[in-house]
């Protein structure tokens, strides 16, 4: 039987993130054992060598995953759209998204929210009909952790997807899994990396790429996820985000 642990990297400039320090790069994985020397040593060398910066600040930390934690999820359905410019991204997410109650004023002040933002270290939670922030967890956000893909899965999943043998890609594709899965209506995700402009949303159980999301050199970025305040459990839904382990595909 395998031994699986949860490995998460942050990684900030100007002291720790809760310090005030600057965010420069994160990354979580599940794995076994016999991987975690590897994958603890790409993750530092990917701190060390982020298009945002220097860090000073790299915090690693390590889990043991009880087996019978785990839950299997399917990954998303992916799509991706045409999207020329980046001053024709709001009408394109409007028509993509008119299937949600979503209104037109919530929708475009959480597009400018999302890519102005460069205080929120996790995503925010939204309620889908008032439009306001119901998660109360400031500028650490709720960050979705414990998430990774099954590795054999993985790769059967990708043969036949010529445009995703990009890991940061697999990285969004297997979080958003998880945050569609958790019960969202609908996420919105921008990159705060200054040279990656697409970003995407996920609702209807698919993952929609969206090009030219914001504008290249731009180092802000956030993530937003839409629920329904009248029906969800908040804190259980924050809790199954941030602490249960979850893989895309496979079988224990
Ligand atoms: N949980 C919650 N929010 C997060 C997490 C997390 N684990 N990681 C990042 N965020 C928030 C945070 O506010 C960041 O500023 C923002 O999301 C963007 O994070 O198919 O790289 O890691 O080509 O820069 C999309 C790929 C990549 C699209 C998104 O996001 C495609 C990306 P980043
Ligand atoms: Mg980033």
């Amino acid at each position: 039987m395998e031994k699986w642990y949860s490995i998460r990297m942050r990684a900030s400039e100007g002291g720790p993130h809760e310090k005030g320090g600057c965010h420069i790069s994160g990354a979580e994985r599940i794995i076994e054992e016999k991987e975690l020397e590897q994958v603890a040593a790409n993750m530092i060398n990917r701190a060390l060598t982020h298009s945002r910066g220097e860090p000073d600040f790299i915090s690693l930390k390590v889990d043991k995953i009880e087996q019978e934690a785990m839950h299997i999820i399917s990954p998303v359905q992916v799509q991706k759209i045409d999207n020329k410019t980046q001053s024709e991204t709001k009408e394109v997410l409007k028509k993509l998204l008119a299937p949600l109650s979503l209104k037109e004023e919530v929708l475009f002040s959480l597009y400018d929210w999302m890519i102005e933002d460069d205080q929120t270290r996790g995503a925010i939670i939204v309620d889908i009909h008032s439009g306001k922030r119901i998660d109360n967890q400031g500028l650490s956000g709720v960050r979705v952790s414990h998430f990774d893909w099954d590795k054999s899965f993985r790769k059967k999943w990708v043969r036949n997807k010529n445009d995703f043998h990009n890991e940061r890609r697999l990285e969004a594709v297997a979080l958003a899994s998880k945050v569609a899965k958790a019960g969202t209506i609908c996420e919105l995700c921008c990159s705060d990396d200054p040279e990656y402009t697409t970003g995407y949303v996920t609702f209807q159980h698919t993952y929609v790429q969206i090009p030219n999301m914001k504008k290249k050199g731009v180092p802000r970025g956030g993530r937003v996820f839409l629920v329904d305040a009248s029906t969800i459990d908040l804190d259980a839904y924050m809790h199954y985000l941030e602490k249960t382990p979850v893989l895309i595909g496979g079988s224990k």
